[in-house]
Order: C-alpha cells, then structure tokens, then sequence
C-alpha cells in the first residue's frame, strides 16, 4: 500500500451485531423468525402491504428509539477515512445508519437505508424516522398507498453499482466485514477485485465467509476488536 492508494470496504449486519441490531443468517438472526419471501421480495410486499411495512416499522422503531450507537469497528472505519491520505470508499450492505453516526462520510448505501422512504410511483425518496401507514400519502405526487421502504429487495438492482464498481476497478486494498458471503452482487465484488489483479484483499469476519478462499488474507473474530486493531495497523505503517 502506498500513500495515495485507494481502499474500498464492503460491510455487512455482522459490523452492527455488537450494537445491538440482528444479523439475517446467523442462528438467531432475522430469518430464523421471518421468511424472506414474505418482507423482503416485491412479490412479498404485493401480497401483504401491512406485514412488510409493520416489518420496516419495528426495524426503524428500534433504530431511532433504541439503544443502538456505533460500536469500535464504525469508529475505526471513520477514523481511517480522516487519516489515511487516500480514498476511503464505505460499501453497507446495511440498511442502519451507525456508519453515519460514527463519522463516515464517504458512504455508499447499496441495499437502501431504514430512515428513508420511497414513493413506488413518482421514486421520489424522502426521510423518514416514523411508523409508515400502508394508506400514507406521496407527499410529491399526492397517490395514497405507494411509499415503501427505501429499501432493495431480493430481485431488484441494488443502488450506485456504476460508482462501486468503478471503485472496485481502481483500489489497491478490499476489505470485507461481517458479510456472509451469501447475497449477490455484494458476494461477487471479491472476485471482481482478484481479477483486477493488483490489490490485496482480507476479509474480517467472526466466521470464514462463503467466498473465504477468494481472499487473499482473512482474520477471525468480532468486528469491534478486528477493525480498530486493522484500521491501526494500516495507519501506523
Ligand atoms: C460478525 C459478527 C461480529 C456476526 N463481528 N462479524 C443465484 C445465484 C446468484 C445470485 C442470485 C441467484 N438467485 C438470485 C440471485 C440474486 C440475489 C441473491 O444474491 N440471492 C442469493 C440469496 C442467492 N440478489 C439480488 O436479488 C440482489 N439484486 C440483484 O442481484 O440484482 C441484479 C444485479 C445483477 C448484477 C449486478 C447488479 C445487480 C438484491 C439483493 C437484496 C438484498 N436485500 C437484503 C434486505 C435489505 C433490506 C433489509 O435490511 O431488510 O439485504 S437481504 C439481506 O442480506 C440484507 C443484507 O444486506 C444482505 C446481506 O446479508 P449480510 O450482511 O451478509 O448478513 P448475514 O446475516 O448473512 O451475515 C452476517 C455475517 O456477520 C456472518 O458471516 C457472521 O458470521 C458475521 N458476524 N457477528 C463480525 N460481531
């Protein structure tokens, strides 16, 4: 890694575990008590408006009213996009808003964020911190029943994939964190940087992830001890 090398950092619900909000495939995770088919898939949302949006709704409840704040790992990402002389490009798979909170700002949402809403007519997506009504009304286009969660759901195209990839195509170092491994295009960006040839890439992960061999280095263990120790050791070469 030289001075002005580029790093791009793909994140995952692993990274926010330890703040207290739920992975999806883990043992006690979200879709141990939630189909997927059912709140996270157009068709889910078509047939039962009420339980995807009483879905988001806790979820955000939870967010905005819980005792949820950024852990060491958010921190030290922040830390590292202040200090390293490069850029530092943040991919979240999440939905949350602890990289936000903790101090990032180059920051790319690529599955949408829980604190906005869209309208499925006119697109328009709006902030959005309360319990969304099924009958709510676009406050653009004035249709009742079209906002949605600002959220990509299996079978749509995730946001800003043109800026990822062309970032993914110029970094010297990826890094991957908490991610399973298990959800495409975020799975497949591994292979995209290996066949780029040139940067290094580790994954940190409590456990070896699907894609685990692609890497060129992992480590295991929690994301809030990993990350500082990495974030330092990059900084104090
Ligand atoms: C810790 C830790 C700690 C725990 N410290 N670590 C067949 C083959 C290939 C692809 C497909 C296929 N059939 C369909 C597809 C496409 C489909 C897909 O990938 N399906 C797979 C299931 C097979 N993908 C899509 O449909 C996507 N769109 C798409 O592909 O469009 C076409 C396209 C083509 C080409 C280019 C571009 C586009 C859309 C995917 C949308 C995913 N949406 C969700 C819900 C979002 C909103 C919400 O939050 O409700 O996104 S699903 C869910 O999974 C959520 C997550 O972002 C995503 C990834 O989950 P993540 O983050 O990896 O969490 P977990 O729980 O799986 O893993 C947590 C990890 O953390 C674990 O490893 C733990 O060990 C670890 N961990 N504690 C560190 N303390």
């Amino acid at each position: 890694m030289a001075g002005k090398d580029s790093i791009v950092i793909l994140t995952g619900a692993g990274i926010s575990k330890e703040s207290g909000l739920d992975t999806f495939r883990d043992k006690d995770g979200i879709w141990s008590k939630v189909r997927l088919e059912d709140v996270a898939t157009p068709d889910g949302f078509r047939r039962d408006p009420a339980r995807v949006q009483a879905f988001y709704n806790t979820r955000r409840r939870n967010l905005v009213e819980g005792d949820i704040r950024p852990n060491a790992a958010h921190l030290a990402l922040a830390r590292l996009e202040r200090e390293w002389p490069g850029e530092v490009l943040v991919v979240t798979q999440n939905i949350d808003d602890l990289h936000e909170r903790a101090g990032t700002e180059n920051l790319i949402h690529m599955h949408g964020e829980l604190l906005k809403i869209r309208c499925g007519k006119c697109a328009r997506p709006f902030a959005w911190s309360e319990d969304l009504a099924v009958d709510a009304k676009c406050p653009d286009c004035h249709r009742t029943g079209s906002l949605r969660p600002h959220v990509v759901w299996f079978g749509e195209m995730p946001l800003h994939m043109d800026r990822i990839f062309d970032a993914l195509a110029r970094c010297a170092l990826f890094v991957s964190i908490g991610t399973s491994g298990h959800v495409y295009p975020a799975a497949g960006f591994v292979q995209t940087v290996a066949n780029q040839g040139r940067a290094h890439t580790i994954e940190l992960n409590l456990e070896p992830s699907e894609g685990a061999s692609l890497f060129r280095e992992t480590r295991m263990g929690p994301a809030s001890q990993l990350v500082p120790a990495f974030v330092e050791e990059l900084l104090s070469r």
